[in-house]
């Protein structure tokens, strides 16, 4: 049985959490009902796409439909510069794309190095049910997009050109910049301007999906391919256990199979909470003084509907939204 009086106190307690409408019945440790749909996203602007995703969820649809929906959100937004249409370019200035789905059996499918596709994830979908595939690349990917009926578009939205001609005075890539860069660039109080979004999703029937889509590092190499839509290092899903996804450089969660560790240690008894933590000291047992300068930020869901989140930085947030309501965490970090 539900202690409520429980979960309403372990909420209240979670002071680094912001509320918009109503709270959750939940801690950041989970700990809702059993069959219970939950959608969790990284970063707070992407409550607007667990707002779409919960259209799905909410109406005891299907977990791999609502991911494969809500991520479409930041994809088509302008002011995202970080995802699909409006993403920050690469050195060359050109928009190139990443995604990856993952559903309830392990089905899953990827893109990567995608040009003019404004919804990758609708592509990686498709590689995943329409081919013997799992991972279509570059002008290979883009053939069977338009093969598929997608349209090409020019997705360097005038915004993202400026910063990009901006940035080409100095060239200089960090990654630990871009945010910076990014938060002088753009009004106070504008917050739709973050990272890759990566989604995970418990249905009604108990089924777990996720869904990552991206534009990757502003300013990387032309040809460079990130975490998101590797499966095991920017997603996994394992139904028995639980869904893991990633934000952050890529490099450092591919090397360590990053989504993939964190469901590997929920199913040594873990919490999500503890998972993402423990796989962040995995980058940073590795990297020793290079991970001071990185950020990666994890978030898992179990099949429990528990849920959690962890950073190497601070600064990383997370949305979930049940059918308690809508609720944005600020996730613990090791710095
Ligand atoms: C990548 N992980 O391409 C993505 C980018 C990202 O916060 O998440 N940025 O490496």
């Amino acid at each position: 049985m539900l202690n409520r009086r429980k979960f309403i106190r372990s909420s209240t307690l979670s002071s680094a959490a912001m509320f918009f409408g109503k709270s959750l019945l939940a801690n950041s440790n989970g700990g809702l009902l059993k069959n219970n749909p939950i959608v969790i996203s990284t970063w707070a602007p992407n409550v607007k796409a667990n707002a779409e995703a919960w259209k799905i969820l909410g109406a005891n649809g299907r977990a791999l439909d609502a991911v494969e929906s809500g991520v479409q959100i930041p994809e088509a937004d302008p002011n995202d510069q970080s995802v699909g249409y409006g993403g920050l370019p690469d050195r060359d200035g050109k928009v190139t794309l990443d995604a990856s789905i993952m559903d309830e059996f392990g089905n899953c499918g990827a893109v990567a190095f995608l040009e003019n596709i404004v919804h990758p994830i609708k592509v990686a979908r498709l590689v995943m049910e329409k081919t013997p595939h799992v991972f279509l690349v570059g002008e290979g990917a883009l053939q069977f997009a338009l093969e598929n009926g997608f349209k090409q578009e020019n997705l360097l939205t005038p915004q993202s050109e400026k910063a990009w001609k901006e940035w080409l005075k100095t060239s200089k890539y960090d990654p630990m910049t871009i945010p910076k860069l990014l938060e002088k660039q753009n009004q106070p109080g504008q917050q739709n301007n973050h990272d890759t979004i990566g989604m995970l999703a418990l249905d009604a029937t108990g089924n777990l999906s996720g869904a990552c889509t991206t534009s990757g590092m502003a300013y990387k190499l032309r040809g460079r391919v990130g975490d998101s839509p590797i499966v095991g290092a920017g997603l996994f899903v394992d139904n028995e256990i639980g869904a893991a996804t990633s934000t952050g450089v890529g490099e450092e969660v591919i090397r360590i199979c990053g989504s993939h560790t964190v469901v590997e240690m929920m199913r040594h008894g873990y919490s999500p909470e503890e998972a993402c933590k423990k796989t962040c000291e995995r980058i940073i047992k590795k990297r020793g003084e290079k991970a001071k300068d990185v950020q990666v930020g994890f978030i898992a869901l179990n099949n429990k509907g528990e849920f959690g989140g962890y950073a190497i930085q601070k600064g990383f947030t997370y949305a979930v939204q049940s059918k308690a309501g809508v609720k944005v965490y600020s996730s613990k970090s090791f710095y």
